[in-house]
């Protein structure tokens, strides 16, 4: 069975609570029943985490090479900063996917670089909860044609 790592970065723990008109009124709770869902009447295997300290979210990646198949991440504000999330990644040595809420290019001009994406297999962006949908989609089909 596959296993995908699901990270989610630092302040969507407050997703529904905040800033609805960006991010939506589905909390972060709401979002992982859905992820959960959709792996599990796909038969595949989901961890969920969610941090808020760069150094962790670096570990969790580092850590997930010998458990899992492809990690999905919403790196949050890090997207646009962390060098060392994108190192990270870049070394594990299993495929990422990332994933934003937000339209990130129709969004502030700080938003618009993802040092994150370069190192992704692909990324999906402004779809709300749907992104995180959207992407654990092409993680699946991903996933089944790199087992054949
Ligand atoms: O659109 C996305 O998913 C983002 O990754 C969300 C980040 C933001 O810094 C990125 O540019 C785009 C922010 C996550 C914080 O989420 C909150 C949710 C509700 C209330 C406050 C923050």
């Amino acid at each position: 069975m596959s296993k995908i790592l699901v990270i989610h970065g630092p302040n969507l723990n407050l997703l529904g609570s905040r800033e609805p008109e960006i991010y939506g009124k589905e909390t972060l709770d709401g979002v992982n029943e859905q992820i959960k869902t959709l792996a599990s009447n796909e038969g595949i295997s989901i961890e969920i985490k969610q941090s808020n300290h760069e150094g962790e979210i670096v570990d969790m990646i580092g850590n997930a090479r010998d458990d899992f198949d492809l990690i999905l991440i919403n790196p949050a504000a890090y997207t646009h900063t962390s060098v060392a999330i994108r190192d990270a990644i870049s070394a594990v040595g299993i495929p990422a996917i990332e994933v934003h809420l937000s339209n990130i290019y129709s969004r502030e001009e700080f938003r618009h670089t993802s040092l994150i994406a370069p190192v992704c297999h692909g990324q999906v962006s402004g779809f709300g909860v749907h992104s995180y949908i959207l992407g654990l989609q092409a993680a699946i089909e991903m996933l089944k044609y790199s087992s054949k």
